[in-house]
């Protein structure tokens, strides 16, 4: 028998709109599942319902893609006026996502990540060397440097394109320009039309960010075509503007190939710095873990520096990385929605085609029927045979299905090989030792105003 999702008690026009918190989304939906468990509704101007989900069970239900897609839910949509018909934003039977999957599939594929190990090692390579110079007083903004070190990464790996962020004070206006459109597209799919229309400043500036966007994109583009790469040295963006998509033989048009740009531009550096900023958090609380990896570092990597064939067998930084995800899911939820006019969730929730169905990572994470004490920091979680044994669909940090992330091998590479050269290099200490936790979102989550120190270990390099 049917039975009622639970609710809170929605207002007249706006529903359950005042439920949400504006400045912290995800954390006050995590606060509702920890009140209301791990299905809940909540109505949303326009009649949208939203259903939030947090356990294993209903959570491997939805990601059942015979009866469920990705939805582009409220975010989504205003990310949409920016990022087009680029992969992050596309409907799954929009034809360009379906050329743009099957042309950029490959291009994040073991082989070419391989390529790119020299790119990850010259930018990871840069920061440390500064951080070196600038010695063991000084006091680093994790989140501040790790963002430096993701877009310069994806840009140079994927685009050949150097930022240079680590010589220059400010944050490069792309990204300035970047956090304000996804602080604002969250904002926007939290007003009601109304407001939103009356934001006359707001939507100035959100039009100027998008235009700082796109002209970076299209400067990209355009220099390529003028000079294109020398052969042997080609990357992702020639791929996007040569390549012929196998089944249709289509290539992706420039309009395309600006928001599949401006995508991996986003996409490819805010939820991976995220990640090494939580993961030096965790590190820097539990000691014990600290010192199990930088004892995988030093057998395996001694004094020298790391070449592509060591990170395999840097499991245990890997492990760290993944239980870190567990926790600190940068990219804190997704959604999706029935294929069919209406369904049940778990035999009695009544849904139907439309609704929301919001998978919310980090409560799903944290599942006590799949994790034993899912407080507790522990990387062995992630052990080999433990992680086979998991229940399917209990870790979701990179979303599902054909819609999961690209960029995943990608990221992961990235943040392994950037713990493996810290630590070889670095002993770390936190700068504030009362810090306590603050996660800024903008759509993605981050720790902010968490600081450390490094000291140079006596390693030749
Ligand atoms: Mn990524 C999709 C999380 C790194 C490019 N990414 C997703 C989704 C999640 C996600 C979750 C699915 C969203 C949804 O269903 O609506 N991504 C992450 C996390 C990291 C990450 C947690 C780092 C840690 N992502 C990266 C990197 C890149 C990238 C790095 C690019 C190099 N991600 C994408 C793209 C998509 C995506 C592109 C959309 C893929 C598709 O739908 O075809």
């Amino acid at each position: 028998s049917l039975v009622e999702i639970p609710q809170p008690h929605p207002a007249p026009l706006v529903g359950n709109l005042p439920a949400m918190d504006q400045r912290e989304p995800v954390q006050g939906l995590m606060r509702l599942a920890g009140e209301l468990g791990p299905i809940f509704r909540l109505d949303l101007p326009g009649g949208k319902r939203m259903v939030v989900l947090s356990s294993q069970a209903l959570v491997h239900e939805v990601c059942d893609q015979e009866r469920f897609e990705k939805m582009l839910h409220q975010p989504l949509r205003q990310v949409r006026e920016f990022a087009g018909d680029g992969l992050f934003t596309a409907e799954t039977r929009e034809h360009n996502w379906q050329i743009a999957h099957r042309i950029l599939m490959p291009a994040f594929g073991p082989v070419a990540l391989r390529e790119m190990f020299g790119g990850m090692a010259d930018i990871a390579e840069q920061l440390l060397l500064k951080w070196e110079r600038l010695g063991p007083e000084h006091v680093i903004d994790v989140a501040d440097n790790t963002t430096r070190l993701t877009l310069d990464t994806i840009a140079l790996c994927a685009f050949s394109y150097r930022f240079n962020s680590f010589y220059r004070e400010e944050m490069h206006p792309f990204v300035r320009a970047m956090v304000r459109a996804l602080v604002e597209s969250g904002s926007r799919s939290r007003r009601l039309p109304l407001q939103n229309r009356l934001m006359l400043l707001s939507r100035h500036q959100f039009e100027e960010d998008k235009n700082v966007l796109h002209s970076l994109a299209d400067r990209l583009v355009a220099e390529r075509r003028r000079q294109p790469s020398p052969p042997g040295r080609r990357d992702i963006l020639d791929t996007m503007i040569e390549a012929a998509d196998p089944q249709t033989g289509e290539r992706l048009s420039d309009e395309n190939v600006r928001y599949q740009l401006v995508t991996f531009l986003i996409a490819g550096h805010e939820t991976t710095s995220g990640l090494l900023t939580f993961t030096l958090y965790e590190l820097l609380r539990h000691p014990e873990v600290l010192a199990r990896a930088r004892a995988q570092v030093d057998e395996v990597l001694g004094g020298r520096r790391p070449v592509f064939e060591d990170l395999a067998r840097l499991g245990y930084l890997d492990q760290i990385l993944r239980e870190t995800l567990r926790l600190w899911p940068t990219a804190p939820a997704f959604a999706v929605t029935p294929l069919d006019d209406e369904t049940t969730l778990g035999g009695r929730y009544p849904v139907r085609r439309d609704d929301i169905l919001l998978v919310l990572t980090p409560m799903l994470h944290r599942d006590p029927a799949v994790w034993e004490d899912p407080e507790r920091f522990d990387p062995g979680r992630f052990a080999f045979e433990k992680a086979q044994a998991l229940p399917p669909d209990a870790w979701k940090p990179f979303g599902n299905g054909v819609r999961m992330c690209i960029g995943r091998g990608f990221a992961l590479q990235e943040a392994q090989l950037f713990l493996a050269m810290l630590l070889q290099r670095f002993d770390l200490e936190p700068a504030d030792p009362g810090y306590r936790l603050v996660i800024h979102e903008t759509l993605t989550m981050k720790p902010e105003g968490f600081t450390m120190r490094l000291r140079r270990r006596p390693v030749a390099l």
